[in-house]
């Protein structure tokens, strides 16, 4: 886990130690011992001038390994902290040799050298607040002291990673190379061997100028918008301000605790599991056939959906083709695309030149011919199964055999679009979520024909593009929008039963949801649930309760945002709902109708009937084959419909709040409200059984 060499120079020897602990470094409890006991050897051999501590393969080190935390590997002896003392006290110069990045534990351990050097395409980062934690191996004690209060506040605290030459700016590093990382390290230690001054320990260094309160205002107020309902950016930035009134040793002291506290707690155990959570979705499934390269894709309709695919795809460096019926569609299409990334240039998020490049990417065209030497094509028309199966079969007599064809649809049956074509084994449903340039969601829908290799051809294309895709099996809505239908029902329910719109919606944003379900169709639009409605109303059993208060909305015209008004009204061009006292007059009247007895509505309701709604349905989606994964459902609701990362996802929150309190809960639901809410049988399954959606 450690290789351990002796360099010898001209002016002495050097110790090179080597973290080789693949893929990342994680600093687990081997690790720990062994770099341990290679320290106290390097410090006691009396040939050894200097140390240089370094990594193998892609990174000098990621930080401590995530999965010893709560396990009785975390507490084994030396600590990251210990090992982190020894380098500091170390009578010998100790040298961080970085390359590929240094992050959370890794960074503090170099921050425990005397020195860094660091190799120019390396990134510098403290991720922990990205997993409900704070540094807790010194980093926010000592990050300040190096680089000042108002930067070390926003590594800390915000979790992103800067690059080497901003690392260089602010004091992070000595020295900046190209190449030979490891051998100008060691130079530099036999030179700080030599030096008569003393070595450079941060632990002594002062605190630089003392930073105005509102620095810690403002980060508090960032932290809210960012990381809305989390508390370990909290306790990032009370980490740092005690910088300001306390030596090392008590700052240490008070990190440490703060860290205990959060890698105990609920909400770092969900932030954690989503990590692995996500890696496990993105993992394709094990292909023999080669796979498709996909060099030039063909995206059919520039509207809203369109238009953001193909953007996705240049942004990604990949050429694409966008067909439209007709010139006005196409233009319009070409005017959103232009407009979205000037709208970047002027954020600062892209130069003019990025921009040319991007644009220079699409091209388009009426004509599907257009599309014979693509290898995907991605069909984003109207959700109508008529006008996708003309499509497909135009698609399929124009592209070469081998060409994957996907459809976006976020409802319909890939598998009877699959067969309106010659090769059903290359129809797949890739579904973006909207606005498809931003959302990092793709569902990939697998028809009971779609070859493996074109499921694995399709995951390597996401992780270009920068998605994370999840495979998903084909049922009406997939799994995401399939179990947006029970908790939206459950939503239009309690207005009938006595709550409000802005009630629903601010319950659920205080327990997380970026936003709630009433405001989010107003958003979305609410004519495409209409529409989905009418499909199914000739299924739907007479004697099943109904809620007719969003037909009744939309019957009035009022289809969300876009015609100013919906479940909210809204000013002309201001996106803030502002409640309606038509609609509490409309929903009144629709209650009288359907013959329920309006009553005083609790938070605690709102949040069980929804979320309760969420995880029964998606309950019967994993014993239907529909996700993998109960981890999976989790990946799509954080990363497609605003689900808070702090609760782990709705599987994650109902094994957080125990099952058998959840089955029990929908067993009350299902005395009271009817046979919507009978239980899934794998929730009863598994609470008989003592188990959770985690055991699967
Ligand atoms: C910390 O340091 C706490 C300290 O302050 C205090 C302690 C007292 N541990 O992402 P990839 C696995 S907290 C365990 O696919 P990439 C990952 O699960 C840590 N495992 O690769 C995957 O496994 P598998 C602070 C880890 O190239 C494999 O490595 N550090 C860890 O796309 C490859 O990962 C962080 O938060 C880990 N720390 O991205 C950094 N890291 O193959 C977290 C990765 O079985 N890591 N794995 O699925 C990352 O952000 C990305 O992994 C990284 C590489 C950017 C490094």
């Amino acid at each position: 886990m450690i290789a351990s060499q002796t360099a010898t120079f001209p002016q002495g020897a050097v110790a090179v130690l080597t973290i080789d602990n693949p893929p990342v470094n994680g600093i687990g409890s081997g690790v720990r011992v062994a770099l341990g006991k290679a320290l106290e050897e390097a410090i006691a051999n009396p040939m050894i001038k200097g140390i240089v501590l370094t990594g193998s393969g892609s990174f000098f080190s990621c930080g401590a390994d995530i999965r010893e935390f709560n396990t009785p590997k975390s507490r084994q002896e030396p600590s990251l902290r210990a090992i982190i003392e020894q380098l500091e006290n170390s009578p010998k110069p100790t040298v961080a040799a970085i390359h590929g990045a240094a992050l959370g534990g890794g960074l503090e351990l170099a921050l425990g050298c005397h020195y860094r050097i660091a190799q120019a395409k390396s990134s510098f980062g403290l991720p922990e607040v990205k997993l409900g934690i704070l540094p807790g191996a010194g980093g926010t004690q000592r990050l300040p002291r190096l680089i000042g209060i108002g930067p070390a506040l926003e590594m800390v605290a915000g979790g992103d990673s800067i690059d080497a030459s901003k690392a260089q700016s602010l004091g992070l590093i000595e020295r900046l190379v190209q190449t030979d990382l490891v051998p100008q390290a060691c130079e530099l230690a036999l030179e700080a061997s030599i030096r008569t001054e003393g070595l450079p320990r941060l632990s002594r260094a002062p605190i630089g100028a003392t930073a105005d309160s509102k620095v810690f205002d403002e980060a508090r107020k960032l932290a809210g918008r960012r990381y809305r309902g989390c508390i370990a950016p909290l306790e990032c930035i009370a980490c740092v301000e005690k910088t300001l009134t306390s030596d090392l040793d008590e700052g240490l002291a008070f990190e440490r605790e703060r860290f205990q506290f959060l890698v105990n707690g609920d909400q770092s155990k969900a932030q954690r599991h989503l990590f692995f959570a996500e890696r496990a979705a993105m993992k394709p499934p094990k292909v023999e056939a080669k796979l498709t390269p996909i060099r030039k894709v063909g995206v059919v309709g520039a509207g809203t959906m369109g238009t953001g695919i193909a953007m996705s795809i240049a942004n990604a460096g990949i050429s694409v083709v966008m067909i439209e019926r007709d010139q006005a569609g196409l233009d319009h299409g070409w005017e959103v695309i232009k407009g979205n990334y000037a709208s970047s240039v002027s954020r600062g998020k892209l130069s003019d030149s990025d921009v040319k490049a991007r644009l220079a990417l699409i091209s388009r065209s009426l004509d599907y011919a257009a599309l014979a030497d693509v290898d995907l094509v991605i069909e984003a028309a109207f959700e109508d199964m008529g006008v996708k199966k003309e499509i497909f079969s135009r698609l399929d007599a124009v592209c070469k055999p081998d060409t994957i064809l996907a459809s976006n649809t976020s409802r319909l049956d890939i598998n009877d679009l699959a067969a309106s074509t010659s090769r059903p084994s290359k129809v797949i449903g890739t579904h973006f979520f909207s606005p498809a340039n931003v959302m990092r969601l793709l569902e990939v829908v697998q028809g009971t024909r779609t070859a493996t290799d074109v499921i694995g051809s399709l995951f390597a294309f996401a992780r270009k593009l920068g998605k994370i895709p999840v495979l998903v099996g084909v049922c009406d809505g997939f799994v995401g929008n399939r179990m947006v239908s029970p908790y939206t029902r459950e939503a239009h329910f309690l207005l009938e039963e006595g709550a409000t719109p802005e009630q629903v919606d601010s319950a659920l944003r205080r327990f997380g949801m970026a936003m709630g379900p009433l405001q989010m169709g107003d958003m979305a639009g609410l004519d495409i649930s209409w529409a989905a409605r009418k499909r199914m109303a000739p299924t739907r059993p007479a004697h099943i309760r109904y809620s007719k208060v969003a037909d009744t909305i939309c019957e009035l015209g009022r289809l969300g945002q876009k015609t100013g008004a919906g479940f909210y009204r809204y000013e002309s061009g201001s996106r803030t709902p502002i409640s309606d006292p038509a609609i509490d007059v409309l929903i009144a009247e629709c209650a009288r109708e359907a013959g329920v007895e309006r009553r005083e509505i609790t938070d605690v309701e709102i949040i069980q009937r929804t979320m309760y709604a969420l995880v029964n349905e998606g309950a019967r989606i994993l014993q239907e084959g529909i996700a993998q994964r109960a981890s999976d459902i989790d990946v799509i609701y954080v990363a497609g419909y605003g689900f808070p990362a702090f609760r782990g996802g709705p599987m994650f929150y109902a094994d957080t709040v125990g099952l058998p309190e959840v089955l029990a809960t929908i067993e009350r639901f299902h005395d009271r409200h009817g046979e919507l809410w009978a239980p899934a049988p794998l929730l009863k399954e598994l609470v008989e059984n003592g188990r959770s959606f985690a055991d699967l």
